[in-house]
């Protein structure tokens, strides 16, 4: 299953060994992982241990900036806004593609084509490991929250 990635997953598998964590592995699964609970029912996890990849838009500087949420949680934007010192929009899908080159439903945690400011919803601490996206919406690998704060250099945050 995992012998041969498609494109989009092999980047982000080439991303982690590039980036010291090539321990981890991606995997496609047979069912889709597109949402939150698509992928914590094709994993068999729960859902506050799926890595949301949710993508923001500065509004005076169109840059990107990455919220990497547990599952059931919603982020809010006026805190990221202040966090970041200026309002954030929601994109839209081609805006993502564009600016981490993946598609939504499969945005993953590190890999992207240019580097994302990153913040980490400190509800994923509490999970011994948790599953993130890899580069596609059947793709995901599994990680501890402590190597997701390593390998993204984000900042630890209260997103609600
Ligand atoms: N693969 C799963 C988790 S491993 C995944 O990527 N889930 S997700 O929640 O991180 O990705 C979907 C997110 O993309 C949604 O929560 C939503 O915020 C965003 N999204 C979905 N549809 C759109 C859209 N049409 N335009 C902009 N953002 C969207």
């Amino acid at each position: 299953m995992s012998n041969s990635l498609s494109s989009s997953a092999q980047r982000v598998q080439d991303a982690l060994a590039a980036l010291g964590f090539g321990a981890f592995t991606v995997v496609e699964l047979p069912d889709s992982t597109r949402t939150a609970v698509e992928a914590a029912q094709a994993i068999g996890c729960t859902v506050e241990q799926i890595v949301k990849s949710l993508v923001f838009k500065g509004r005076q500087t169109d840059q990107p900036v990455l919220v990497v949420a547990s599952g059931p949680n919603r982020v809010n934007t006026q805190t990221v806004a202040a966090l970041l010192g200026e309002p954030v929009d929601k994109p839209d899908a081609d805006y993502v593609r564009a600016r981490t080159g993946f598609v939504i439903g499969g945005v993953p945690p590190v890999g992207h084509s240019e580097p994302l400011a990153t913040f980490i919803d400190q509800d994923l601490l509490q999970y011994d490991t948790i599953w993130a996206a890899a580069g596609t919406p059947r793709a995901v690998f599994e990680l501890t929250p402590d190597d997701l704060v390593k390998m993204t250099g984000g900042q630890v945050i209260d997103v609600g």
